[in-house]
Parts: structure tokens; sequence; C-alpha cells
């Protein structure tokens, strides 16, 4: 008897989860900081990260969720369960984007999350924990390094002022776009940090092309690979260009072409598993008649191994050592998360409601980093995938269809009801 009740009430909510609610605030949120070719730049802090934010308490508030913020600027959306002081089940993901970045990384996250309470109001449903939605600051990274700002803060993985004296690339401090967003931001109230979290649940798209390979609706992710990211700054000379004899130059873009190829060899990988990255690449005084004087670059590094990924991490320096002169070279380790692991129980529970809900599902890892990284060693944590076009990902063309996200949103708010329950 009991199993039907329960099976009721999930069918009933599962069918609450809308469809074209949950497309047209995708359609809603890309229009800040569209760019062309459908992409989206809403970078952490900025005005346009500020105007979703405003447009998500506006959601929030109309359906009477209590909206709070933290001193890291995340936003939190909490609707209230029986028992009010019970520590509540958490999801959300960011909402902030790349550069060029796609309309859904992050903000589909988000967007489930918010989908999955108003289901539960649609319905009524009654859960003795309170649900919380949360949208971290900066997880990305791009704009303000590193990435997982706002969650690493959260969880006590970093101090409130760690970041600071970031700045961005027009020398605006964090501190300053944190402090401006944190009074643009109309919320009910200021929520502590590191308050304790039941399990945290995170919606996102693969951003690769592995569900759409195997046909498969959902990804029961059950962890993320380990991931470093590095700063290196190669200081040399400006010099005259027509007048300054080579032999005596100490030219710092020679310097880092010499660095890139020698970690281009330190950094192969024949499985093709290592994944390293130069995203960044910065000169200065970058004028064509002035030998460079600066020349800044970054590395992202990722592999599922702890220890291979800590080796490759290290070569980095020995190759710079050797490549660099008559160049100095200093190198900043910015980020540093180790490969994470899920809670097996949640992994199996998010299978267990693909298959009751008729989605095809596998278990599978995240090549990207999350939040849920940050939060797996804070509480049990465990991430839902949708399939993305061609796995494509930080880039304009990214793509989920509506079919797909309103599947992962019903997982979701399954999910979340029986943990909250
Ligand atoms: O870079 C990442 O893995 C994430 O998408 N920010
Ligand atoms: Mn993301
Ligand atoms: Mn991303």
């Amino acid at each position: 008897m009991e199993t039907t009740t329960k099976t009721k009430s999930r069918n009933n909510l599962v069918a609450h989860v809308k469809e074209d609610r949950l497309w047209s605030r995708h359609e809603k949120m890309s229009e800040f900081g569209a760019i062309p070719k459908n992409g989206v730049n809403r970078q952490a802090l900025s005005r346009a990260d500020v105007a979703a934010r405003k447009e998500l308490i506006s959601w929030a508030k109309a359906r009477g969720f209590n909206v709070a913020q933290d001193k890291i600027g995340n936003l939190f959306i909490r609707r209230p369960g029986l028992h009010s002081s019970a520590s509540p089940v958490m999801t959300g993901s960011h909402m902030d984007s790349q550069p060029c970045g796609g309309r859904f990384d992050g903000i589909y996250g988000v967007l489930a999350g918010l989908e999955a309470l108003e289901a539960m109001e649609d319905t009524g449903l009654k859960t003795s924990r309170p649900i919380d939605v949360v949208a971290w600051t900066n997880e990305e990274g791009s704009r303000f390094d590193p990435g997982c700002m706002g969650s690493m803060v959260y969880t006590g993985s970093a101090t409130v002022d760690a970041f600071d004296a970031v700045e961005d690339a027009d020398g605006i401090l964090f501190r300053d776009a944190l402090s401006e967003t944190l009074k643009d931001t109309p919320v009910d109230y200021t929520r502590a940090l590191s308050e304790p979290v039941f399990a945290y649940l995170e919606a996102h798209i693969e951003q690769g092309p592995i569900l759409e390979n195997t046909g498969n609706t959902i990804g029961a992710v059950n962890g993320i690979q380990g991931s470093q990211r590095f700063q290196i700054e190669i200081t040399g000379k400006s010099a005259h260009a027509g007048t300054t004899p080579i032999a005596s130059r100490r030219d710092a873009l020679q310097s880092a072409i010499r660095c890139l190829t020698a970690l281009n060899s330190v950094m192969q990988d024949p499985e093709d598993i290592l994944r390293y990255t130069v995203g960044k690449l910065e000169i200065m005084p970058n004028s064509p008649n002035a030998v460079a004087s600066q020349a800044e670059f970054s590395i992202d590094l990722r592999h599922p191994n702890k220890e291979f990924l800590e080796t490759k991490g290290k070569q980095i320096s020995e190759a710079c050592s050797e490549a660099a002169p008559p160049c100095e070279f200093k190198i900043f380790q910015t980020f540093d998360k180790p490969p994470t692991k899920f809670s097996p129980k949640i992994v199996t529970e998010i299978e267990q409601i693909a298959s009751d809900l008729g989605y095809p599902n596998i278990i599978l890892p995240s090549g990207a980093f999350h939040d849920a990284g940050i939060m797996a060693s804070y509480c049990p944590t465990a991430m839902i995938f949708v399939p993305c076009a061609g796995g494509i990902s930080h880039n304009e063309a990214e793509f989920a269809s509506p079919t797909d996200l309103v599947a992962g949103a019903k997982v979701l708010a399954a999910c979340l009801a029986d943990l909250a329950a």
C-alpha cells in the first residue's frame, strides 16, 4: 500500500514539472549577456549577472519563496519544510558564464531546481526538510580566477576575503565587484556561511558527447576528475625592435614560446586522457615594435588519477626553468581539486528514479568541474547530467533540447522530494 502512495505522489509531482515553463525561463535568462550566435557573456558579478540574479529573485518571490544571500554573494531560494530547523536538501548550480558561453552551462541547474520547487508548490507536496536552490558565485573563474569561489567560501575551503585582491582584465578587484553585487541584489536576509546541508544535488548539461553517443537521457554522475589551474608570469625587458640586437634581448614572448613548446612535449599523453589547456596568453606592452617585457599564460590541467595529475603539475616548473632564461618566470597555482567521488547512495537513487520514469540512463564521471565537486567534501553529493548537442560547451553553439532539460528536472524533483521526505 505504502509504495503505491509514494509512487502516486511522485508521479503527480513529476507531472507538474513543466517543459514550457522551464524552457521559457532559459530563453529569458539568455537575454542577460546575450551575444551573437545564440551565446551568452554573463561573467561573474557583471551587470548581466546582477540582472539575471534580479530576474531569478522576482520568479522566486512570485511563488512566495524566501531569498537570501551570503557574504560571498551565493544566492539561496528556500522552500520551507515541516521541520524548519532541519538541515536543508540543496540543489542548484551557477549563473555566471564563459565570455563566449552557451545558454545552458550552469543556469540549467538553477532553473531545474526552481522548476522542482514550483512543481512541489503546484502539488502542495509537504517535505520534512527545507529545500534550497542555490546560485553559486563565480563557478567559471574566467573573469576572476579561480572558479568555484562561492562554493569554496560557503564550505569553508576558502576564507571570505581570500579572493579580495583578485583582479579582472580591466583591473577591477573581486572585492569591489562583489560589494556592488551585494548592494544591488534585493534579498530578504543575509545567510550565514557554512550552514549544514543534508545533501546536495546538481543538475547540469554533460558538456561532453557520452550521453548523446550512447542514446541516454540521464547521466547519474559518480564523480569529477581532478583539476589544477596555474598562472605563469614571464618577465623580460622591453626594448626597441629596430635597434636592439637579438643576442642582448630578454624577450618575454620568445621565452613564453619556448616554455609552451617544452610544456607541449611534457604534457603528451598517448591515451589522450590528460586534459592540458593554455587558454589565456597576455603580452605586454603588446606593441609590434617593442620587445615584449612580460608574458602571462594560464594552464588548466585535468586527469582522473590523483598521482598522475600531481606529477604533471610538478613538471611545469621544471619545463619553464629550462626554457624561460634569460627571462625570469613565476608560477602561481590558483586551483587544486583532486578527483572527487560522489555519494554512491544518491547516484543509485538517481539511476533508480530515471529508470522508474522511463529514461535511459548510465553512470558516468564528469570531465568538467562543478560546485558539486566542492560540496562533495561537505555533504553527500551527486549530479544529474542531461545531453548537450555534440557535447559542445564553453561555446555559443551549446544546445540542449527542451525534452532533455525537463527530463533532468523531473528526475531532480523526484530525487529532492525523496531526500527531503
Ligand atoms: O571548466 C569547467 O570545467 C567548468 O565548466 N567551469
Ligand atoms: Mn558549469
Ligand atoms: Mn562552465
